[in-house]
């Protein structure tokens, strides 16, 4: 629960700053069960059978991390092998265990 203290310690700083990059996301805590920010991302590489998708992603604030490329888990749940390289995507992601692993993922369109 440490990161839902940090995060609510975050937003509220953000708040303070009044014009911060991250308004917009701490403004949709709205009916969904879940406040992650979703973000942006290109498929740079799919190994459904491992649960790994490789994505050059934008900005992650929840994460604290800053746009790259890098490689993410998804869980036994989510399929990606519908997922190509090139493909625009949209995703949530916590960290888990150390590692990234992603709650939800979907075709930008
Ligand atoms: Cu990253």
């Amino acid at each position: 629960m440490k990161n839902t203290i940090a995060a609510v310690i975050i937003s509220i700083s953000c708040s303070f700053i009044g014009a911060s990059a991250y308004a917009d996301e701490s403004s949709t805590d709205s009916n969904t069960d879940t406040d992650l920010p979703v973000i942006s991302g290109e498929v740079r590489k799919v190994k459904p059978k491992s649960g790994k998708i490789t994505i050059r992603h934008e900005e992650i604030p929840n994460l604290d991390m800053p746009r790259m490329t890098m490689v993410f888990r998804v869980d036994e749940n989510t399929d990606i092998s519908q997922f190509e390289k090139g493909d625009k995507v949209k995703f949530t992601v916590i960290e888990k265990d150390g590692k990234m692993v992603i709650v939800t993922i979907d075709d930008d369109e």
